[in-house]
């Protein structure tokens, strides 16, 4: 066994010698006869152990995967389900500090120093964003502006104040603040701005260049979510070549049947944390789409990268039978001019057929055309729509400014299927 992977696996006995302390875990690894961590002897035991997901979290709802009594937990986050309880998660002072590290770690490849000004303009609170980019801007050394989300007026006239050279948001905040400044008439040159770290939701290449086109800077990837530590989990290095996966995150891809997926196949990407002490999780599924690839990125990092989360598994739209991601719809609408990348998929059952509605708005000079252009740019993006999901749409273009702006994570998909 080579010595990295003798690392990964003491690392993994660890997790697994924590998590045997939680009731529910020693249940369930008993039933394939795992009572000790030294029952683990290769990444093939590893593989065998039971999968957790969000159910297992909420069956112990509040506190009952927690692996540390509640006088060493320092805090709580939550994330918030779309059904019933939130996920709960702690931390104990040494998870708040690892977590702390592994963001300034991210947000060093990513060419950010103590030089930078980093607005947080993702929410402060339970969800995860705005507390763990934070604390690691501090361990940095930046000059941390803690704004959280919304007022966008207020963000910008600070953006300028202050001289924020770092902006770190939801990649939709990040464009409805492009659009803003626009309105406000404020000149790119009146701002230091020069990187953006957006994460929380899948974006697509296309949202990239428009982000970074409209506001000037460059745009890196932050991936994360709260049942793992939250932001961080991984990050891309100014080469953009796949976000990092940070070492104390063991990754694998599993297909739809929950077998091991080979380097470069895209599945579900799993988790297993290494070294958390309150909220230790064992295989997670995040259900996340995603690749893996392990090697040395040109930055000099070495280890496994992932692929931009296309999409989220449970974000699929079954629509005749086909699948569906936003993200397709996305690259569909961000490829032909004329519209704005601001949309909203309304998901009908008309008889017993499935119809996708494609709201998307028309710049503002689109607008002031003649009917029979709109037409025309209407088939446009119907046609490239339907080229890239393999359905039909209907598409029907909004006035500019119509679809709801997020300062958040966007809600893109009304189905009304779904009661
Ligand atoms: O969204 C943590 C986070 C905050 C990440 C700030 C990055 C920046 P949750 O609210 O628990 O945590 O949601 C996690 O959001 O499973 C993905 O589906 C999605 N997600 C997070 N980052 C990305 C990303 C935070 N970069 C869920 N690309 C995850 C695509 C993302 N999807």
């Amino acid at each position: 066994m080579k010595q990295e992977e003798k690392w990964l696996l003491q690392g993994l006995q660890k997790t697994v010698a924590r998590v045997l302390t939680i009731p529910y875990y020693q249940e369930r690894l008993a039933d394939i006869e795992i009572k000790q961590a030294g029952d683990i002897q290769s990444l093939e035991d590893f593989q065998r152990l039971p999968l957790t997901s969000k159910e297992d979290l909420r069956l112990n709802y509040p506190f009952g995967l927690f692996a540390e009594p509640q006088e060493k937990i320092v805090r709580l986050h939550a994330s918030s389900g779309t059904t019933g309880k939130p996920t709960v998660v702690g931390y104990t002072q040494h998870d708040i500090e690892l977590w702390a590290d592994i963001v300034a770690d991210g947000l060093r490849r990513a060419g950010i120093s103590n030089q930078d000004v980093i607005q947080i303009a993702y929410g402060y609170g339970l969800f995860t964003g705005g507390m763990g980019l934070h604390y690691g801007s501090e361990v940095l050394g930046a000059l941390t502006v803690p704004i959280s989300g919304g007022n966008t007026q207020r963000q910008l006239m600070l953006m300028q104040d202050f001289g924020t050279t770092v902006l770190a948001c939801t990649p939709s905040y990040a464009l409805f603040l492009a659009e803003s400044l626009e309105e406000t008439g404020i000149a790119r040159n009146e701002l230091r701005l020069r990187k953006g770290v957006f994460g929380a939701e899948p974006w697509t290449e296309g949202m990239r260049e428009e982000i970074e086109q409209r506001l000037g800077i460059e745009a890196y990837d932050i991936y994360g979510l709260s049942e793992i530590m939250g932001p961080g989990v991984s990050m891309e290095c100014s080469e953009h070549q796949g976000l990092h996966i940070d070492e104390h995150f063991y990754p694998e891809i599993l297909d739809a049947e929950g077998k091991p997926c080979p380097e470069g196949v895209k599945g579900e990407l799993v988790i297993t944390s290494i070294d958390k002490e309150a909220f230790p999780v064992l295989r997670y599924r995040t259900k996340d789409l995603t690749t893996l690839r392990y090697g040395k990125c040109s930055c000099g990092h070495t280890g496994w990268t992932m692929d931009r989360v296309s999409a989220r598994v449970d974000d699929m739209l079954i629509i005749r039978g086909v699948n569906v991601f936003p993200s397709q719809i996305e690259e569909a609408i961000l490829s032909v001019g004329g519209v704005e990348p601001h949309y909203m998929l309304v998901v009908e059952r008309v008889g017993s057929l499935d119809q996708l509605e494609v709201q998307v708005e028309v710049n503002s000079r689109s607008f002031v055309d003649e009917v029979r252009e709109l037409e025309a740019l209407q088939s446009r993006v119907q046609r490239r729509i339907e080229e890239i999901t393999g359905i039909s749409v209907r598409v029907r273009l909004v006035e500019p400014k119509s679809i709801p702006r997020s300062e958040g994570k966007a809600k893109r998909v009304l189905d009304k299927r779904k009661g």
